[in-house]
């Protein structure tokens, strides 16, 4: 008797529907209901497992591979969740939209390549793929842009005198939407990259002065960076011996470009 109930025990599917033993006792997963051994049902169940609701079925708000490790890539949205957007300065890889940026690493981002990071928007680079480079889209300081232009063009028309100079009457500057795009990367280079590069106005990752002023379609430029307002940065280029006659000289096409990140920086581009 106490071999079989041992045997019972270890049996794995014991047989139901057999008589009840002294007590009521029946094997284990197992009732006994009028003298014979039942299968019990599972305890706490008061309806089907599977009902088919889809509200039952896990649930995620994004794709589990957003920002996936290992693919080299670091977009803004995945800082802090991508391995990619790890940033080591020397490791040869410039991870701009982590914030490597050229200015701060030229060991790994000071390239013509196209890297994300280098300061320059280069094709297949988007404010999406690489904001290092080509800063938000669309454009946020669009106003700070139309009020420097018309500070510009009212000297202009109205005329002005330069610094050891005599009143000059210009017309208004002919505005240049082709010449927009690379007038931004410019000044975005001085703003969020905080580069300014020297007197030659070289870009961080070894373009020339020369080299950006042909892909952008512009033949002159006035500068600056680190003043307050447009209106700060207007009066200093028209008290200047230098800039001033640039922007009241026969050039007759231009594009302004204005942003604020890490500096403030503006830029007008002329043709
Ligand atoms: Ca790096
Ligand atoms: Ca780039």
């Amino acid at each position: 008797m106490g071999l079989g109930l041992l045997a019972g025990c270890y049996d794995p599917t014991p047989k139901a529907d057999l008589p009840c033993g002294d007590n009521d006792v029946c094997p284990r997963g197992q009732t006994c209901v009028a003298g014979t051994c039942r299968a019990e049902l599972p305890d706490g169940v008061d309806a089907p497992l599977a009902d088919g609701d889809p509200a039952d079925a896990p649930m995620t708000d994004s794709p589990p591979d957003a920002c996936p490790g290992g693919d080299n890539t670091c977009t803004a949205a995945c800082v802090g969740m991508d391995p990619d957007c790890i940033t080591t300065c020397g490791d040869n890889r410039c991870v701009g939209n982590a914030g490597e940026l050229c200015g701060a690493c030229m060991a790994d981002c000071a390239t013509t390549a196209v890297v994300c990071g280098n300061a320059q928007c280069q094709t297949g680079e988007s404010a999406t793929s690489c904001f290092a480079d080509c800063g938000p889209s669309p454009w946020t300081w669009t106003p700070e842009e139309q009020q420097l232009l018309t500070l510009v063009q009212n000297a202009r028309t109205n005329g002005f005198t330069c610094p050891g100079g005599s009143m000059v009457t210009r017309p208004a500057f002919t505005v240049s939407a082709a010449m927009l795009p690379a007038a931004r990367e410019w000044v975005w280079e001085m703003s969020h990259h905080n580069y300014f590069g020297g007197s030659n106005a070289e870009a961080c990752n070894g373009r020339t002065a020369a080299q950006r002023q042909q892909q952008g379609g512009f033949s002159g430029y006035v500068r600056s960076a680190g003043y307050a307002s447009v209106q700060d940065a207007f009066d200093n280029w028209m008290a200047s011996t230098t800039l001033c006659p640039i922007v009241m000289g026969s050039a007759t096409t231009a594009a302004i470009a204005v942003s604020f990140d890490t500096r403030k920086a503006y830029l007008l581009v002329i043709d």
